[in-house]
């Protein structure tokens, strides 16, 4: 009988799901050993005191709230030996309800006053203004529901604990009150919605708008390629089947257009002017992120996408808000695509119009010598017209 009593089928679950917890930190523990060390051939070390310690925190917490439980339980019944009344639970629940109200009330604050500024930069961008306004905008919202429905619940909870004195008002329907509580919260979220789907529209919209530089942006493992367009602002064609080790994005140089395109290592902006990003993956997806900018879209191979932003804040505008010298805008892979995914970064520099050019006439061609080379083109021929240049190729 006893041990029918032991082993009930709750005991047996209870078992399995500790059997789980377990086991998941364990394995996590052991990708986490496994991703620290990259690289190395020797097997990682399993470094699981760290999980092992939460999880037996986490049932020492437990079984002292059990404990507590227990005592107090004793506590009760030898009040009621003694013939007092015992200790009254629902009073205790409802000052443990007001109680949890007050710290979750002040963790909220304190989450928003201590983390708040961590979220996301200031915005450096046209359009970044725009969607901060819209986050500021349904926080707001958000929080004043938050607040107005939490204090009311725990409140009530307080206020109308269980009383003999008393007996509870049965409300089994009320059409009145399923409407407002339907009809109020459709308002505000049909608002925000559209609100939501108009700056989307705007910042996505962008096809036939006017664009000023034109940038390649390529994603492979584990970097970015940058191309620049040259003089003509126009960059070549690309082509996969064109790529070799010399030509990395597959440059299509039988077209005029690609004998002036840059490869440059930074990403020059000039301030207020309309960047198109044309962005591409070689191998897996990758996403451009550039949280300054809030700029983020994924690289996806074989499927050429853009996005169009306007910078508004030089870098040394920015310096000097920040008060950070070495502050630097910068162009984040955002989507986990290898062991080397976080070595893909580029510093992004925005600049006054005249910088950006300065800066763009010391940029070398993406035509280097070892290309020509290998396209048997003759070195330096750099204003022969694409056809007579074909010609020269096929001669060699
Ligand atoms: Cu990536």
């Amino acid at each position: 009988m006893g041990f029918r009593k032991l082993i009930n089928s709750k005991k047996l679950l209870s078992f399995f799901a500790a059997f789980m917890l377990l086991g998941t930190n364990l394995l996590m523990a052991q990708t986490e050993a496994a991703g620290a060390t990259p690289g190395q051939e020797e097997a990682p070390k399993v470094d699981w005191t760290g999980v092992a310690y939460y999880v037996a925190i986490f049932f020492l917490i437990c079984l002292g709230v059990a404990i507590v439980g227990k005592i107090l339980k004793i506590y009760d019944l030898t009040l009621k030996m003694q013939g007092k009344k015992g200790i009254k639970w629902n009073t205790v629940m409802a000052v443990i309800c007001i109680v949890f109200l007050l710290v979750g009330l002040y963790g909220a604050y304190w989450s928003f006053t201590e983390q708040g500024s961590m979220t996301l930069p200031e915005a450096a961008s046209a359009h970044g203004v725009k969607i901060d306004e819209m986050f500021t905008v349904t926080t707001v919202l958000t929080m004043i529901v938050f607040f107005v429905t939490q204090i009311l619940l725990f409140t009530f909870l307080f206020q109308y604990r269980h009383s003999d004195k008393r007996r509870a008002h049965f409300l089994p329907h009320n059409n009145t009150i399923e409407k407002v509580w339907t009809i109020a919260p459709a308002i505000v979220l049909t608002i925000l919605v559209v609100f939501g789907f108009f700056t989307w529209q705007k910042i996505m919209n962008s096809e036939n708008l006017k664009d000023d530089i034109n940038i390649d942006v390529t994603g492979h493992q584990f970097a970015w390629e940058l191309r620049y367009p040259g003089k003509d602002g126009v960059l070549g064609p690309k082509d996969f089947r064109l790529v070799t080790g010399a030509n990395l994005l597959g440059v299509n140089f039988k077209k005029k257009s690609s004998f002036d395109d840059l490869k440059v290592d930074t990403m020059y902006l000039p301030v207020n002017k309309s960047i198109r990003l044309n962005i591409l993956a070689q191998d897996v997806i990758h996403s451009v992120y550039m949280p300054h900018f809030r700029v983020q879209l994924n690289a996806v191979p074989g499927l050429p996408t853009f996005f169009k932003f306007t910078p508004t804040i030089t870098t040394a505008e920015m310096r000097t808000k920040l008060d950070d010298p070495k502050f630097e805008y910068t162009l984040y892979c955002n989507k986990i695509c290898g062991g080397s995914h976080y070595n893909m970064q580029k510093v992004v520099r925005v600049v006054s119009e005249a910088e950006y050019q300065s800066w763009l006439s010391r940029q070398k061609p993406y035509l280097n010598d070892a290309l020509r080379k290998e396209l048997h083109f003759a070195a330096a021929n750099n204003e022969q017209s694409g056809a007579s240049t074909n010609r020269l190729a096929l001669n060699n």
